[in-house]
């Protein structure tokens, strides 16, 4: 028999809260599998609420051990209990206080959802709906109350008791081996923003002075022995206070800023108010045993949950349809964050590429939604590339299409007019259409749509008339229950280039609306004219990548070539040969599948030769620019039919033209990583990443020593940034050293899980025919645990999402070995399973014989009966 098909809730049913709550006061004593929780909490009949309606609370697998309503018990016949539901009847008129004792297991809950452990520490994960495995609450966003909590627990088991805010008390508890600490949190907050933590954890402490002269102490929390892998996460913290300080004006507002680092997480990690919860792999970090790019992330996580503190925590939203209100700012803060630390046009390039490998497949496939979601069954499913990345994006253009200034004044309208509330994306823009004048009813559009807008372009010079006309049209893709989209405003950012490659300024422009270099597409189609143009200009357009959209634009190969050495935004360079890169893969991959003989285009070879001339200039650059499209980027630009072993061919034989025509000079470059002790500055880490390109060229390439390099460039490393980049050489290209490497890279780092975890990522990644032996080898290693979020990500997510000859294998059994792990997965922890599950989603646009096998996996998993309801939505999704 199969259970209810889960409720879908609605953007349009929603309704203010008919209770309030004005405090809170938790109680926990801590035991490993019999937690209790005593709740008192002080409710108010919202105004327009009936007397007399009931109070229903939310709950989820809870056992309610005590009630009683204003110091008296509630009789049977006054409530209705079941695990996930609390209802009192009739509630008295106006305030009154409830106390609530549940009775939890944390050792039990494997959904790390809740009150759970991991490795023994207690600690909580509360967004979107986990409070409510706490206690039975009004378990949604715009229930804002201040909240006290007080924890006890063994001295032994936990000597370190956490909550939110500020500590306000502390002891022993006299003639037990217990002791407890209570905490006040002042801000009123969402219940999703609680949290607690409990274990015996060691600390790396430091200080931050604001502004307004405001002394905080700042904390971070980790297992015994790690102390020293904190230094990079605590540098990132004072520089993140600092910026939005300076940035924005946003100050910190408690006592103590507290970062806890757990190895069992569900996702990256979670800004809890003053109590901020990180998987430890967005914590930890040393030469040793993380890369340039763990670095960078580190930095960028422990960014984003801060600035969370004002967009998300002292705004909230008003209900998770407006997921987006807090995260697509506030990853829009942490990118310019990561812009200001480091180089711009790198950061935007890779959020770019970040942007079209994640979002635009998603926003293409079954799981497309609007960046505002209008409909759910489990919002867990929703923290999505659209949501996060594509909604940065919308902040982006709102910043590019008002400016600098009037964007700035609508964001201190918010923060001023919106502090202290659960609001939405409607407040928002209100904010900033007041603090410009303008009419912003085109751009709040982007929100409502799913789908990536296209763009087609086609442009036609009159020497005569010195005069460009671009005939500009925009569409978006026909989705399955969407009403048509209408036009957004999309704001292409552009340049006209002389022939010395100079931008020239157009005279006049009609037909567009154009403030500096931004010309504002806001119709289906609009022709514009820019005159006093007195030669053919080449165009550079969506410079920045200034709109989320797709480009239908046939620029010549001649024209592309001239944007990539001429053209002054940095950004259309890396992308010119992109685009030039796709083109051609695309081509040898039509050809692959003809079995032609592949001959890679001579002038694409050849101007990798201009690229490396300009190696020392800016390595970091240069490191993109000879970075090829992925697989995964090629199937996308192709849509459909897609064959992953005629793309890995092409991109095979391309990179080998490319490898072999400059073999010296990659030669060279191999050996020019940064020198002198290791720093994970941008600087360093640029020229640790062009030295990696150029071996992995070099790996591919026919030199005779190239298999002895790159395993002597193995053993020699002393930085995991450079081991690892020649571990996955080796591996990848099946080298002779491979297997002396992945043996001694085991020995070296069996003591860290993270370190661990690159090396099953390597061997998932293989794109080999034994890969899937070989993954399951590696299931049964001890220092494997499939219970673990991040082992589960780096040997099945990483085979999923990054192995695409072998995960679409046409024999099926890369979509059996996925469906078989998400079935195990499902039942300890549907969050897990369900973002695995999501690697189907562009399962439909695979050549037949393969789709037909992804099919019967998505089946297998949709007739399982008891699938959770993170499951069930996306694999309905995906199916229909
Ligand atoms: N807000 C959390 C994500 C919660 C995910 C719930 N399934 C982390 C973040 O975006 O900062
Ligand atoms: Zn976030």
């Amino acid at each position: 028999m199969r259970p209810e098909a889960p409720v879908t809730i609605r953007l349009e049913d929603y309704k203010p809260a008919p209770y309030k709550v004005e405090t809170v006061y938790l109680d926990f004593r801590l035991m490993p599998t019999a937690t209790t929780v005593d709740a008192r909490m002080i409710f108010q009949r919202a105004d327009g609420t009936p007397i007399g309606t009931p109070l229903v609370l939310d709950g989820d697998e809870l056992e309610l051990t005590g009630l009683s309503l204003d110091g008296l018990p509630l009789q049977p016949d006054d409530i209705s209990v079941a695990p996930d539901r609390l209802e009192i009847r009739t509630p008295p008129a106006d305030r009154f206080e409830l106390k609530i004792q549940t009775k939890i297991d944390p050792s039990a809950n494997s959904k790390l959802e809740g009150l759970y452990r991991s490795s023994g520490t207690y600690c909580t994960q509360c967004e979107a709906e986990g409070f409510r495995r706490i206690t039975y609450f009004p378990d949604r966003p715009d229930v804002l109350a201040v909240y006290t909590t007080r924890i006890e627990a063994r001295k032994s088991e936990a000597p370190v008791l956490l909550g939110n805010g500020n500590p306000v008390e502390s002891g022993d508890i006299a003639g037990t081996d217990r002791h407890f600490a209570v905490w006040h949190d002042p801000h009123p907050k969402p219940s999703y923003l609680f949290a607690l933590v409990a274990g015996d954890l060691a600390k790396v402490s430091d200080r931050f002075v604001t502004t307004s002269g405001k002394d905080v102490a700042l904390n971070i929390y980790v297992e015994h022995g790690r102390e020293s892998l904190c230094d990079w996460a605590m540098d990132s913290l004072k520089r993140s206070m600092k910026w939005d300080e300076d940035t924005f004006g946003l100050e910190y507002d408690l006592d103590v800023f507290n970062i806890v680092a757990v190895s069992d997480f569900n996702m990256g990690a979670m800004e809890n108010k003053g109590l901020n919860i990180f998987n430890d792999k967005y914590v930890l970090a040393d030469p040793e045993t993380a890369t340039d790019q763990d670095y960078a992330n580190i930095e960028a996580v422990i960014a984003h949950e801060y600035f969370h503190n004002w967009t998300g925590n002292r705004i909230t939203c008003r209900d998770w349809f407006q997921l987006c209100l807090k995260e697509g700012l506030t990853v829009f803060r942490d990118q310019e964050f990561s812009s200001d630390m480091r180089s711009r046009t790198v950061k935007r390039i890779s959020d770019v590429k970040l942007l079209k490998a994640h979002q635009f497949p998603e926003d293409a496939g079954p799981l497309a939604h609007p960046v505002r979601p209008r409909e759910y069954k489990e919002i867990n499913n929703f923290y999505t590339a659209t949501v996060y990345e594509k909604g940065a994006e919308l902040i982006r253009v709102l910043k590019t299409l008002l400016g600098n200034e009037a964007f700035a004044r609508g964001l201190e309208l918010y923060f001023s007019r919106h502090d202290g509330d659960a609001t939405t994306i409607e407040a928002f823009i209100a904010c900033f259409e007041e603090a410009s004048g303008r009419d912003l009813a085109l751009f709040a559009r982007w929100y409502d749509q799913a789908g990536t807008p296209l763009v087609a372009v086609e442009s036609h010079y009159d020497k005569d008339a010195a005069t460009l006309t671009l005939k500009l049209a925009q569409s978006y893709p026909a989705i399955k229950g969407q009403r048509k989209a209408k036009p957004v405003v999309i704001p292409l950012q552009f340049g006209l280039l002389d022939s010395k490659g100079q931008d020239m300024t157009p005279s006049q422009v009609d037909g567009a609306t154009v403030e500096g270099d931004v010309l504002l597409l806001e119709k289906a189609e609009q022709t514009v004219r820019l005159s006093g143009l007195n030669e053919a200009p080449v165009l550079s357009i969506l410079r920045g990548f200034s709109s989320p959209v797709r480009l239908d634009f046939d620029q010549s190969a001649s024209d592309l070539l001239f944007l990539a050495r001429h053209d002054s935004d940095q950004f259309n360079r890396w992308q010119a040969l992109q685009t030039l890169a796709t083109r051609e893969l695309i081509r040898l991959t039509k050809a692959a599948r003809t079995r032609a003989r592949l001959k890679p285009d001579a002038a694409l070879v050849d101007v990798i030769a201009e690229v490396l001339d300009q190696a020392s200039a800016d390595p970091a650059f240069c490191a993109q620019a000879l970075t090829l499209p992925s697989e995964q980027d090629i199937a996308r630009e192709l849509g459909q039919d897609v064959d992953p072993d005629a793309i890995h061919k092409a991109r095979k034989c391309l990179t080998a033209a490319i490898a072999n025509a400059h073999m010296a000079q990659f030669g060279n470059l191999m050996n020019q990583t940064a020198s002198g002790a290791f720093s994970p500055d941008a600087t360093s880490a640029g020229k640790r990443a062009l030295a990696n390109r150029a071996l992995a060229f070099y790996a591919q390439s026919d030199a005779a020593d190239a298999a002895d390099r790159v395993a002597a460039a193995y053993h020699s490393a002393d930085n995991m940034t450079d081991r690892i980049a020649a571990l996955t050489q080796l591996v990848n290209q099946d080298l002779p050293g491979a297997e002396k490497a992945l043996a001694a890279y085991r020995q070296r780092h069996s003591t860290s899980s993270l370190a661990m975890d690159k090396w099953f990522h390597v061997q998932a990644t293989a794109p080999h025919d034994t890969c899937l032996d070989q993954i399951d080898a590696l299931m049964l290693d001890p220092l494997y645990d499939g219970t673990n979020p991040n082992r589960i990500r780096a040997l099945v997510h990483a085979f999923a999402a990054g192995n695409p000859t072998q995960f679409a294998r046409k024999d099926g059994r890369g979509f059996e070995f996925v469906a078989d792990i998400i079935l195990k997965v499902d039942p300890r922890n549907p969050q897990v399973a369900s973002r695995l599950l999501t690697s189907f989603r562009s399962w439909r646009s695979l050549e037949e014989c393969r789709a037909i096998e992804a099919k019967k996996a998505l089946l297998r998993i949709s007739d399982m009966a008891n699938l959770s309801r993170d499951c069930r939505e996306i694999v309905d999704k995906t199916l229909k």
